[in-house]
């Protein structure tokens, strides 16, 4: 590295744009002011964020590694080639594809490989923990498919694989997809495996919650099961925003031709390059760690919660996620959301299955521990979370806020997010 950085310089976007300045500025001060529950967050760390705000960002390279439709990429190949190298290692998969610019990219880009308009299609019903790409009928995936949809047992909670089976047999989908956004327990990629065999269909692993504990070795890996797992990059991983696909290498032309050219235009060089700083984190022993820690964390988070006497979704957590049901509260989702928020805890509100509200008002919260974990929080801290959420959820008059915010404050300024002082000075030269 002969040559000198030329990064992002917080100075001059300050002194040219102090409004977009102050957004930046303020958003760190929120991200670092409160506690970020939100199971699909986290904090990315400045190697990823260096990469992301690179010359990067300036090239346009349609195409693969070495048959780009422009001049000028062989740079960008490198980042590329490394990244792709370095999910094979992670993840023991056969074919990487780094380009998908979102989890739902990303799924629109499996879907295109190996279904036509008009197929069925086989996913987890949103409300039951499903995700909006898995069939639903305001999404592409509902309006262009024949989207038929399982969901869980009343009884467990858990996934209903007889369901799951019988719908398989009844309507032979072409492609079958498990994974989702508020599904606590483990998923039985073995008896996916085994109904998607049974009826010949294509078996899509949406693994953009879980991935990260998957690269951390923390749970079972979909990879051996699966024809194509899709994940976003951004989540429980610690990566860029962006998605990925891993799959089969007999499927490997079908999805890099749906990334593109069927789905998308030009990759975003600067996200594929954070990407792969990002895998490069995920290869440390120190990854593993973490994602062992998240799990043990969201565990603590979702016992102290049923201690402040919300329900655990499905009777608890294997994941970096708990759903929690509100019900015998009397707080609905909408209110307690408004109500953490306002103490600087930032949660969502979520259906829980069988829910009797509207998804706008909702009687569950989900919470997740991916970002505290990233902070350095431990289980302690996690029951310290738990009683100021209780607390908060009690509070409809809003006069205990003030000492909940205390409490939240004082969590984080024991575990600061992005503690190092902000500085616009280049890294010292490797060579
Ligand atoms: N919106 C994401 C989540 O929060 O789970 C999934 O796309």
């Amino acid at each position: 590295m002969s040559t000198p950085y030329w990064g992002p310089d917080f100075d001059a976007l300050a002194a040219f744009d102090p409004d977009i300045a102050g957004v930046v500025v303020d958003e760190l001060d929120r991200l670092r002011g409160g506690l970020q529950l939100i199971a699909s967050e986290n904090f990315t760390s400045p190697a990823v964020l260096a990469a992301l705000g690179s010359t990067l960002s300036n090239k346009y390279a349609e195409g693969y590694p070495g048959r780009r439709y422009y001049g000028g990429c062989e740079v960008v190949d490198r980042a590329e080639e490394i990244g792709i190298a370095r999910g094979k290692e992670l993840f023991g998969a056969e074919h990487v594809n780094l380009q998908p610019h979102s989890g739902a990219s990303a799924n629109l880009a499996a879907y295109g490989a190996f279904l036509k308009p008009g197929d069925t299609l086989l996913g987890m019903a949103l409300p039951h923990g499903g995700h909006l790409t898995h069939g639903t009928k305001v999404s592409f995936s509902g309006k262009w498919f024949d989207a038929v949809q399982y969901g869980v047992r009343p009884d467990t909670e858990h996934i209903d694989y007889d369901q799951v089976r019988d719908l398989a047999r009844e309507h032979r989908p072409k492609l079958i997809v498990c994974g989702g956004s508020a599904i606590p327990r483990l998923i039985d990629f073995a008896a996916f495996r085994e109904i998607a065999d049974e009826v010949g269909a294509i078996l899509m692993v949406d693994a953009a919650h879980f991935i990260g504990l998957v690269a951390g070795k923390a749970i079972p890996s979909p990879v051996p099961y699966a024809d194509v797992v899709t994940f976003t990059t951004h989540k429980v991983l610690r990566g860029p925003r962006g998605g990925a696909i891993v799959c089969k290498a007999e499927h490997a032309k079908a999805i890099d031709k749906a990334a593109f050219p069927m789905m998308q235009g030009g990759p975003l060089m600067h996200a594929v390059a954070a990407k792969a700083v990002n895998l490069k984190e995920c290869l440390q022993p120190e990854y593993r760690t973490y994602a062992r820690q998240v799990i043990a964390n969201a565990q603590a988070l979702s016992d102290g919660l049923a201690a402040e006497g919300l329900r655990p979704v499905a009777g608890g957590t294997d994941t970096h996620l708990a759903l929690l049901d509100l019900q015998a509260t009397g707080v609905t989702g909408a209110d307690a959301e408004q109500r953490c928020d306002a103490a600087g805890i930032v949660l969502n509100k979520n259906a829980i299955p069988f829910d009797p509200q509207p998804a706008s008002i909702a009687s569950g919260i989900r919470v997740g521990s991916p970002a505290v974990t990233t902070q350095g929080m431990a289980e302690d801290d996690m029951k310290a979370i738990a009683s100021l959420i209780g607390t908060a959820l009690r509070d409809a008059d809003g006069s205990r806020t003030a000492e909940v915010a205390a409490g939240v404050r004082e969590l984080v300024g024991a575990h600061p997010a992005y503690p190092a002082p902000r500085s616009s000075s280049p890294p010292q030269s490797a060579d």
